[in-house]
């Protein structure tokens, strides 16, 4: 297989690629990446090793040079992580959020009509389906759940996500999207809440809380994403949704405290700041979709995978200083 991989020099997008080099070694990567604030090439320089991996530097929403990347490599597969992912920053520019989460997919799909391919697949999130309320535990996000984007970002995500499946309906195109809850692990931009936390912790600086801290996410380990992604894209049905959560529910302040426990630093730290505007309450999946037709399982409990990512934020304070300072330079 001749794989697509946008957006790999950022999280989750570089997970997949270390992923997949793994699980797959002779399946071909190639790496579409514009470098933007989110995107790192150190990240990959492990993948820049391997014989299968090829990295190409550009934007998702520029059709000259995705046309001559498809034109060149006749993919098998694409899978679209490319997106501004940053909630806080769309409240304060939507537009680039419109540019690369929906034009930027429709000029993929139509690169992949254009030189056909086996499966499009599009890296989406439960934040379409806006949010649920703190106290009705028994109310869950199933694939059916209408669409109720709250802000700019996930309004980009709903709409792509729109894209892709209209795609499908009108021109065939074999499609699957997955939406995911609140990942966390190594190699996440610090501007998120986990990476943010531990590496003002680990400096000695205040930690901001939005409102109360009592907002809930679906916490699920990165590789246990990048499982389900591989999963659904090879053998997922077309024109599919596919949820996937970790049945993990946490409080903020509850994930802050877990981390200021395990690096032992104070709870005076946390200092609780303006709430996000249109913060949405409570994110919660039915994951029984992707369990029961794929046999996918989140395999990492939260304790070890939040211990295994503290780990590496302290072993690797090389990679998110570096980050720190370039964006302070910026
Ligand atoms: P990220 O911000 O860490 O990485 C995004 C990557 O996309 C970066 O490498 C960046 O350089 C690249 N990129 C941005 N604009 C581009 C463009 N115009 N052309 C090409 N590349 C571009 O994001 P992430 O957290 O890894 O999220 C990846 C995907 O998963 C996104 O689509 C996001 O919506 C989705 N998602 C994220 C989460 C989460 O918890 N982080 C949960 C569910 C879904
Ligand atoms: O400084 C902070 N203080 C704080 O209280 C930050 C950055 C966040 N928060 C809160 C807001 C949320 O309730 O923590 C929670 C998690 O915030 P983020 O890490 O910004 O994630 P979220 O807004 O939930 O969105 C994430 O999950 C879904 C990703 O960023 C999206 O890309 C993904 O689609």
């Amino acid at each position: 297989m001749n794989i697509l991989v946008t957006g790999g020099a950022g999280f989750i997008g570089s997970n997949f690629i270390y992923y997949e080099l793994k699980k797959h070694p002779d399946d071909r990567i190639v790496c579409l990446d514009a470098l933007t604030y989110a995107g790192n090439f150190d990240t990959l320089s492990a993948a820049m090793e391997h014989r299968n991996f090829r990295f190409v530097h550009g934007n998702i929403e520029d059709r000259r040079c995705v046309d001559k990347l498809f034109g060149e490599e006749h993919f098998d597969i694409a899978v679209n992580f490319a997106a501004e992912s940053h909630v806080d920053r769309s409240v304060t520019n939507p537009e680039t959020f419109l540019i690369t989460n929906v034009l930027g997919t429709q000029v993929l799909m139509d690169a992949c009509r254009k030189y056909g391919i086996k499966r499009f697949h599009q890296v989406s999130t439960d934040e379409v389906y806006g949010e649920l309320p703190i106290d009705r535990t028994d109310l869950f996000f199933t694939e059916a759940a209408p669409l109720h984007a709250s802000s700019p970002y996930s309004a980009s995500k709903a709409s792509a996500d729109l894209f892709v499946l209209a795609y499908h309906r009108t021109y065939g195109l074999s499609v699957s999207i997955s939406r995911c809850g609140n990942n966390y692990g190594p190699y996440q931009f610090p501007e998120k809440l986990i990476p943010l936390m531990i590496t003002r912790a680990l400096d000695d600086q205040p930690l901001p809380l939005y409102g109360k801290g009592d907002n809930v996410r679906d916490w699920l380990f990165v590789e246990d994403h990048c499982a389900a992604i591989d999963i659904i894209m090879r053998k997922g049905r077309s024109g599919e949704i596919y949820n996937v959560g970790g049945n993990n529910e946490r409080s903020n302040i509850d994930v802050v405290r877990s981390i200021l426990t395990a690096l032992n630093k104070p709870e005076t730290l946390i200092t609780f700041v303006a709430d996000r505007p249109g913060h949405d309450k409570r994110y919660a999946i039915d994951s029984n979709k992707v369990m029961t037709e794929l046999h996918w399982r989140p395999n990492t409990k939260f304790d070890d995978g939040l211990s295994q990512t503290i780990k590496w934020y302290v072993d690797h304070e090389d990679w998110w200083q570096r980050i720190l300072r370039d964006n302070y330079i910026k």
